[in-house]
């Protein structure tokens, strides 16, 4: 990895009620009394033990196996006492350094307690396999506060307070890498906000049902994920102002489409394939000429037609279930599975060479009728689009361009299908805009990955990635700092290697790899080793851009160095389509139901518009869209007051009760967990102008004691109520508060309407 930090020095601690670390001055100390250390040890990263004796700059460490070994004193680093395993906020540590952390989440996880915090971050560990902290009664604890352990549903507790308190829009950023459990979280996070409110309408149902259709339709088995999101996405749950449910609005990124057509071996296509072939009911089978998922061309190629203890035919039940509680007509559901078998039927179309120039005839067989019939034209009309080249020109098509135009029809029909499918269901969610006010919006997107074979697809996901890395980064490690700084608070810096250069090679505006690849894409002539001389061209200075062998280059992301092939970038990033595709638009009544609505409501010329092989320089291309949307998505996101989780993947194989230290550890290292941690010790979450803090407070102070000017008044409010200096800053602007410190004031307020002598009893007490 990039940060090659292993050790880390404890950080300094300024907070008088944590004990002082007695490491940096002696390490003597820990000898004579005993203390644990960490001990590096090749092979098993760190393990504990006790110094037996130190001469000059080496020590030896008796292990708690017994073994003895002999360690530079340098690398030892101090343990945390007994009674601070299991600890749920990484803050509380005495020793803040890898090998604690590491194993503080270590012993947490063993006890099925896979969340924990660190400062203002929710970290949480996939359990792969139910650890009993769902559901309706744990929703009620969170909801009375029974409860501090850290959870999911406490964040978005917290997200729901923190709106009706503020009057803020607020918003729940999960990341973390494909299979880290980015998706599961976004449910249980929606999940506890729509129990928050009585549910008259069925909204709450209709809320938690759609997502569960969107995930048949744009999730899929990987190599690493057997649930893997395929697409972003970003749901807002809408409240009105007194924080009452009102609706919920839904915005996907970039579906992946070639995956319709094509993946790795393993793998699988989207669910809702397999779920249509093993649990539509006869008379849709029958209506739809459906066969096995074996039979099917799409479905078959990669080898893995079934997932691991999933039933397809009762999820199948379930979507449909799902389907009518959102609202989805019977009429429009039959369209939607027409268009499904559409896709099956157009991949089992097989062309044959009639003649010695090769020329292509599409096979007049089952397959080409059934997609025919599906799609509503004639097989004259679909011939007719299979079979002529796409630039207009009379020459002759070679079975490879049948093939990729056959492809293209099939990947465009299930990517305007999920888009329209998208529309309904945010149909079925709209509520009266005069009836919101109030927002909680939750991002999961795809997380980064990195297989054996890394095409375009990864490229996106991955810098879709580093653009959340640097949101996430900014906000707990970037802002809070610069705001200390600015307003004259007495700080103690702490440094992170922030993404720019990375986020920079792909976003610079005229040689940036996005912008270099557009360049190209609107060259008719260019192909992808043309595309990737210009990268070498031009990216050879940037540090996080590699050349590799021919066909390769390497990009040094936040998470680790990938390796893409550039195979297949130009056509990705083009998504041209057919001329002849508008015509059959025109002509399938059902395909002109549907596919308008998706091409109107977009500026940019989605699938069914483009004409041309090269586009035209009007058109905007995948690469840069999905750039300019994840652009707005930020945007979006800094008008929100953000809670961000962090989602770690103990283990490659996705398997219950393994904790691989050396994963676990790369994926603190790259999100900076030391790093925000050591902040949020030293740290004052709570930030307040000196004039709202004296309106909302001013009422604890004695009337006859009450100073003019707002900052003096925060002063008098804080000394009045005896809060320990240590709790708080003033600096110019604003009061920077200590965890916990606007809550005890919160209490205060309702417990003392006015100022009186308890005030400072309650303060005595809340502030022991
Ligand atoms: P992801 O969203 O982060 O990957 P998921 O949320 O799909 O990861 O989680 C992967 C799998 O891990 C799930 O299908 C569950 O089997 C299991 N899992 C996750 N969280 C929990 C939990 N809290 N309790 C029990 N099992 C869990 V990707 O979409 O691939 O980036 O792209
Ligand atoms: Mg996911």
């Amino acid at each position: 990895t990039r940060r090659e930090k292993t050790v880390e020095t404890p950080y300094e601690v300024s907070s008088s009620s944590r004990p002082e670390s007695e490491w940096c001055e002696n390490i003597d100390y820990f000898m004579k009394k005993r203390l644990s250390v960490w001990c590096p040890v090749p092979g098993a990263l760190w393990k504990s033990g006790k110094i037996q004796l130190i001469s000059g700059e080496e020590a030896s460490i008796k292990l708690s196996d017994g073994t003895v070994i002999e360690a530079s004193t340098e690398e030892l680093l101090p343990a945390n006492p007994y009674s601070f395993e299991d600890i749920h906020d990484l803050m509380r540590l005495s020793y803040l350094n890898e090998p604690s952390v590491l194993h503080n989440l270590e012993c947490r996880f063993c006890h099925d307690m896979v969340y924990s915090k660190a400062g203002p971050l929710l970290i949480a560990i996939n359990p792969f396999k139910d650890v009993h902290l769902y559901g309706d009664e744990v929703i009620t604890a969170y909801r009375q506060k029974l409860t501090n352990e850290p959870h999911v549903y406490a964040t978005a507790d917290n997200a729901y307070n923190q709106m009706m308190r503020d009057g803020e829009n607020q918003s729940i950023i999960i990341s973390g890498e494909s299979g880290a459990g980015k998706t599961e979280a976004a449910r249980l996070a929606v999940e506890y906000l729509v129990a928050l409110c009585d549910d008259c309408s069925g909204l709450k149902e209709k809320i938690l049902k759609a997502s569960h259709i969107l995930e048949a339709f744009g999730n899929a088995k990987t190599s690493i994920n057997d649930n893997s999101s395929r697409f972003g996405r970003f749901t807002e749950i809408l409240f009105s102002t007194k924080g009452k449910l009102r609706g919920a609005k839904i915005q996907t990124y970039l579906p992946e489409k070639m995956r319709v057509v094509k993946r790795a071996k393993g793998e699988r296509s989207y669910h809702i394939f397999y779920q249509l072939c093993a649990g539509a009911p006869l008379s849709l089978k029958d209506r739809l000429n459906l066969k096995m998922a074996n039979q099917y061309q799409y479905l078959n190629q990669s080898e893995c037609l079934e997932i691991r203890s999933v039933d397809d035919a009762s999820k199948f039940h379930m979507l449909m279930e799902a389907m009518d509680i959102v609202q989805i007509s019977k009429e429009d559901q039959g369209h939607i599975f027409d268009l499904l078998a559409a896709v099956l039927w157009l991949g089992n179309i097989s062309f044959n060479e009639v003649d010695t120039e090769s020329c292509i005839e599409v096979a007049l067989d089952e397959a080409l009728a059934a997609a025919a019939r599906m799609i509503g034209c004639s097989t004259q009309e679909l011939i007719s689009v299979l079979s002529s080249p796409k630039d207009g020109t009379s020459e002759k098509l070679t079975l490879q361009e049948a093939i990729s135009i056959r492809d293209g029809l099939a990947r465009s029909i299930y990517a305007s299908l999920f888009d329209w499918l998208l529309e309904l269901i945010n149909k079925s969610l709209e509520v009266d805009k005069q009836e919101t006010g109030r927002s909680i919006s939750i991002l999961d997107i795809c997380g980064f990955e990195s297989f054996q074979k890394n095409s375009f697809e990864q490229l996106c996901i991955n810098y879709g990635s580093e653009r959340l890395q640097q949101h996430f980064a900014r906000h707990l490690l970037t802002i809070e700092q610069e705001a200390y700084d600015m307003d004259g608070l007495d700080w103690i810096k702490v440094d992170y290697e922030d993404n720019h250069e990375c986020l920079n090679l792909f976003e610079r505006k005229s040689l940036g790899l996005f912008s270099l690849l557009d360049e190209e894409s609107y060259l008719p002539a260019a192909t992808d080793s043309t595309f990737l001389n210009k990268l070498k061209q031009h990216l050879i200075g940037n540090p996080c851009f590699k050349e590799d062998r021919n066909g390769f280059f390497k990009i040094r992301h936040f998470t680790g160095e990938v390796l893409y092939d550039s195979s297949g970038f130009l056509d990705k990033n083009r998504d041209t389509l057919h001329a002849n595709f508008s015509q059959l638009l025109s002509s399938s009544c059902l395909l002109s139901r549907f596919a308008p609505s998706v091409l109107n409501q977009s500026q940019v010329p989605t699938s069914f518009a483009s004409e041309l092989q090269a586009p035209d320089s009007q058109k905007q291309l995948v690469g840069s869209k999905y750039k300019d949307q994840l652009f707005n998505l930020m945007q979006q996101l800094e008008h929100t007051k953000p809670h961000f989780i962090l989602c770690i993947r103990p283990n490659s194989e996705q398997l219950p009760s393994i904790y691989r230290k050396e994963l676990v550890l790369q994926q603190l290292r790259y999100s900076g967990v030391l790093e925000i941690v050591a902040i949020a010790r030293v740290s004052y979450p709570t930030q307040m102008a000196h004039e709202e803090f004296a309106r909302r407070y001013v009422s604890l102070l004695l009337e006859k004691n009450v100073p003019q000017d707002p900052l003096d008044i925060s002063v008098a409010v804080l000394r009045h109520c005896n809060v320990l200096p240590e709790m708080y800053q003033v600096g110019y602007k604003k009061l920077y508060m200590r965890a916990g410190l606007i809550d005890m004031l919160e209490a205060m307020k309702k417990l003392v309407p006015h100022g009186t002598p308890e005030v400072k009893k309650c303060f005595h007490y809340a502030n022991a």
